[in-house]
């Protein structure tokens, strides 16, 4: 989890990403696993639709594409640590427009007011790859436009890259069918909802968003017993500061918190997720205890985390 302290700020200027694979304390990034060998996510059996880019800002991936759910294999050929984000723009709005609003929003002293507008964007995942490395996803395409964004962020030079390109999704969504057997994760205003039991080894978790703001899921390795609350004082230790009448956690906290950053290590994160959107991705987890946590902010600035969007899971 340390790797977000450097990139709470940024995650929410960028719609959450693969900030918390680079610190300066901790440069080796965090990237979604991939299990070795066949891939649980082609077995389900949806289309494939294999991306890829070699320098990290062009995409190769069709201008135009049928509705339906795809299994989406990003190929990173770049020497760049890359995030692949899905996501509908709002009406009349670009990138720039939406990083401009952020980049103001985060410029003057206390709490950020976010700008309606994060929660008009239609964020559909994607997937996370460490350079020249492979990731993958299920996600449902339907029909419209949708923005393919590479993401990097540079902790050298404290700089974001997104490079975008456009898709444009025709037809109809098909009827799909649900797969048998995965761990559901609802996520919502503030919870994670754990449905079936989430096993050592390879596994498919399905992300469903379901509240009214995005929602994602940092998967964190943390001590045995750690508890809700402490990994609520420790995320209100760093980042933004809350608003205290939406935090009374963060307010009250000490300033050495009993858990440390040096305690966690994160062992997994989804890329946002609108209510609406799911992301079907392959988790491979050891034995032990993980917390679920949602670093994406509240309208008034308040990361999700510290309204109590965290749960403790144990994994035998
Ligand atoms: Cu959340």
């Amino acid at each position: 989890m340390r790797r977000v302290i450097h990139g709470i700020v940024i995650l929410v200027i960028l719609f959450g990403s693969s900030v918390f694979g680079a610190t300066a304390q901790d440069a080796s990034p965090v990237a979604s696993p991939v299990s070795e060998g066949p891939s649980l996510l082609a077995e389900l059996g949806y289309p494939t639709l294999e991306v890829t880019t070699t320098d990290g800002v062009t995409l190769d991936v069709p201008a135009e594409l049928e509705a339906g759910r795809y299994h989406i294999i990003f190929n990173n050929q770049s020497e760049m640590e890359l995030d692949l984000e899905v996501y509908q723009l709002p009406e009349g709005f670009t990138n720039d427009d939406l990083i401009a609003l952020f980049e103001e929003a985060f410029s003057g002293e206390g709490p950020p007011e976010i700008p309606d507008v994060f929660y008009d964007v239609v964020f559909n995942g994607g997937v996370s790859t460490l350079p020249g490395g492979t990731g993958e996803v299920v996600l449902d395409l339907t029909p419209g436009e949708w923005t393919f964004n590479l993401y990097n962020y540079d902790p050298e030079t404290d700089e974001n890259v997104n490079n975008s390109t456009a898709v444009t999704v025709t037809g109809e969504m098909p009827d799909v069918e649900a797969p048998a057997d995965i761990v559901e994760i609802g996520m919502g205003e503030m919870y994670f909802e754990v449905s079936g039991e989430i096993v050592a080894g390879p596994q498919i978790w399905q992300l469903v968003s379901e509240g009214q703001q995005p929602h994602h899921l940092i998967l964190s390795s943390v001590p045995e017993g750690t508890t809700v609350e402490q990994i609520m004082e420790l995320a209100a230790s760093f980042g933004p500061p809350a608003s205290p009448e939406a935090s009374p956690v963060a307010a009250a906290s000490p300033a050495a918190p009993a858990l440390s950053f040096d305690d966690t290590e994160d062992v997994f994160y989804s890329i946002p997720l609108s209510g609406g959107q799911t992301n079907f991705v392959v988790l491979d987890v050891e034995p032990g205890t993980y917390a679920m946590i949602c670093f994406l902010p509240a309208p008034d600035g308040t990361p999700h985390v510290m309204l109590g969007m965290v749960e403790v899971v144990v994994v035998d």
